[in-house]
């Protein structure tokens, strides 16, 4: 075979294999066997100097038409068969404007969370700013400061989980107006609301729980009696269970209040005849409260001779229990999607 038959068998065979190439991949393969620097063309061109002077240039000018024929082929493929993956890939893309959007679920603010912020608002308004202190407290703030020494039998309405001998969770929020009080360093007004967790050895049931949350109030001030404490918790009460509501005081002991009462509201159930709800008594028993100790007073600083206050701790689970008709605490804490639906906001 002549070197001219040679290029000419090379041209076609190269033309056919890119017309059925359909893949870019092999056409990228196909650029090599034959246009690369091992190719059978670049053969050719190197064997020239054999050939007689006069056929030299024809033969490379041939060489060179069939490399330039193989070249354009190729690009021509390269191109379509971008063109052709362009097409495919928006084809696979297309996006049916039509079909239905998928909805997020929406979350929503816990019972619990929302019963809070309530108070939190409420309290806010009359003048109260909120206040926090920590979980893992000192005996001292959680006792002692509290007019519960060492020893004190009151230690038992509280069973602890302690940490070392004098640290432990705190059980309750108390801790917060003694840590207020003291920061404040013996000057009024202190008026603050302290929403926070609190941790007892209580078996759980449906209205024990051995962690839950308490919201306190405290109201130190020259002048302030116990007539103050029941405007504020009236109106309190009114807000959270309707402004029907009666409150009374029942005479009661916390060792950091001297006089300490315990909160009632009327049955907003029944109104006050008896019922289910209030046990038949027409009352529900909602938080404890009481004039600030004089001895509490003055462990933090402040003297009693001047300054006298008022406060309160309640659970506001208890209060959302009530509020709601929540049969068990345990309700909010386990995450019941069944449950927590139930408090979407329209
Ligand atoms: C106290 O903890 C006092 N520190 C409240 C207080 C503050 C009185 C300031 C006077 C002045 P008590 O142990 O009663 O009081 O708890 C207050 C509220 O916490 C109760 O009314 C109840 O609603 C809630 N509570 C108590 N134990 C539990 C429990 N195991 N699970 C859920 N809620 C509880």
């Amino acid at each position: 075979m002549t070197l001219r038959d040679t290029l000419e068998a090379l041209k076609n065979e190269a033309l056919e294999a890119v017309a059925a190439c359909g893949d870019i991949k092999d056409l990228q393969a196909l650029r090599v066997k034959y246009l690369g620097k091992k190719g059978p063309i670049t053969e050719v061109l190197r064997g020239m100097g054999k050939l007689p002077k006069e056929e030299r240039p024809i033969i490379g000018q041939l060489a060179n038409d069939v490399r330039a024929a193989i070249q354009a082929a190729i690009e021509e493929k390269q191109k379509a068969l971008e063109e052709r993956e362009i097409q495919e890939k928006l084809a696979s893309e297309t996006i049916d404007v039509t079909l239905p959007g998928r909805t997020q679920p929406k979350g929503n603010r816990h019972p619990l969370t929302a019963v809070i912020e309530e108070i939190e608002d409420l309290f806010i308004g009359l003048g109260f700013s909120v206040a926090e202190g920590p979980e893992v407290e000192k005996d001292y703030y959680n006792f002692e400061a509290l007019n519960i020494p060492k020893d004190h039998p009151a230690r038992d309405m509280q069973d602890s989980f302690y940490i070392t001998e004098d640290i432990l969770l705190r059980t309750h929020t108390s801790p917060v107006q003694a840590r207020t009080m003291e920061a404040h360093q013996g000057k009024g007004p202190v008026k603050i609301i302290c929403p926070g967790k609190v941790y007892r050895r209580d078996t759980d049931d449906a209205t024990h729980s051995h962690q839950f949350m308490q919201i306190e109030g405290l109201y130190v001030d020259r002048n302030v009696r116990l007539s103050d404490l029941k405007g504020i918790l009236t109106i309190f009460a009114k807000k959270m269970f309707g402004e029907d509501r009666k409150i009374r005081l029942r005479p009661s002991f916390f060792p950091f209040t001297e006089p300490s009462v315990e909160m009632d509201i009327s049955c907003f159930h029944c109104g006050g005849d008896g019922c289910r709800v209030c046990k038949q008594t027409g009352w529900i028993e909602i938080l404890g409260a009481g004039m600030v100790h004089p001895n509490v007073l003055a462990m933090s600083g402040f003297d009693p001779e001047v300054y006298t206050g008022f406060a309160f701790g309640m659970g506001p689970e208890r209060i959302a229990m009530l509020k709601y008709g929540i049969d068990d605490i345990r309700h909010f804490y386990t995450n019941d999607q069944r449950f927590l639906q139930q408090f979407k906001r329209a």
